[in-house]
């Protein structure tokens, strides 16, 4: 974090020294039809970043086309980790798993919601990769109707924001644009279910409806907005979300 509170993560494309021929090969294999998939998604510049959302990307990776474009970079989920302490973390939007791992790292206890059953494969699969899927529940279904049953320390919010066409809006609108429900409603359940809740939200996202969420309330939650940035390039925002009340 540097003195304007904004979290800073540098890291160079990865390079990977590969020992075995048998490796190299399949690591090839891997490279060209992950580039051709990339390259036929129109998701070329997410694959040039590969080694940044995946450090270890040539052990076998799995993605999707959203995973390409919604996977939060290793660094930045670090950044998360660190932040979101090592009680029971839930993730309520999965993905291919870049966060749930990070969080693994970290915390006692992670459970990894998605709706899409293939998201929770590749995130089970990516997190042996990384050596950590036996310290992750994994369950698929949708978080909107599970959040009854659920409790834990931190909640975790990465949602799909309507595909990488919000950066076409000069303000991102959480009410209209945030997927499937909007940011009001999400916000309702979430905190609910936790007394922190975490949003990775687009960089242009309306800061005044993340101060509105909070100031609904009473006592207000306490909220803290991060821009979050990789190799100087502003990437998202994150808004930390805290109960106040005692
Ligand atoms: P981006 O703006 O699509 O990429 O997403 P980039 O490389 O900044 O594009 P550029 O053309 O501006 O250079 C930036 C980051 O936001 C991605 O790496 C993801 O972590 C995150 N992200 C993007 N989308 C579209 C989503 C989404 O729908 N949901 C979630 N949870 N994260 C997303
Ligand atoms: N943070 C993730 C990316 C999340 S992308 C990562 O780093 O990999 C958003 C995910 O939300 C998608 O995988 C999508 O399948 C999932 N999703 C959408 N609606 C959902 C719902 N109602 N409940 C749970 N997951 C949902």
């Amino acid at each position: 974090m540097d003195e304007n509170g904004e979290s800073q993560t540098s890291e160079l494309d990865g390079h990977h020294e590969i020992t075995t021929t048998g490796k190299k090969k399949r690591v090839k294999r891997l490279r060209s039809q992950f580039a051709l998939q990339a390259v036929k998604g129109g998701l070329f510049k997410y694959w040039l970043q590969r080694y940044l959302l995946f450090s270890r990307f040539d052990d076998g990776i799995k993605m999707d086309e959203e995973g390409w474009f919604s996977v939060t970079p290793e660094s930045i989920a670090r950044h998360h980790a660190s932040r979101c302490g090592n009680g029971i973390v839930i993730d309520c939007f999965t993905g291919v798993g870049g966060n749930a791992i990070q969080f693994a790292m970290k915390s006692s206890h992670v459970i990894a919601i998605d709706i899409n059953p293939q998201k929770i494969e590749y995130a089970q699969h990516n997190a042996s990769i990384y050596g950590v899927n036996d310290r992750i529940d994994f369950v698929v279904g949708d978080f909107f109707q599970m959040a009854c049953q659920l409790k834990g320390d931190t909640l975790f919010l990465s949602p799909p924001w309507g595909g990488p066409d919000y950066a076409k809006f000069v303000t991102y609108d959480i009410r209209s644009m945030l997927k499937p429900h909007d940011g009001y409603h999400l916000f309702k359940i979430a905190k609910t279910v936790a007394s922190k809740v975490v949003m990775f939200l687009p960089r242009n996202v309306d800061l005044n409806q993340l101060a509105e969420l909070t100031l609904s309330l009473n006592p207000p939650w306490e909220l803290e907005v991060e821009k979050n940035f990789l190799n100087g390039k502003f990437k998202a925002i994150t808004a930390y979300f805290k109960c106040t009340a005692t």
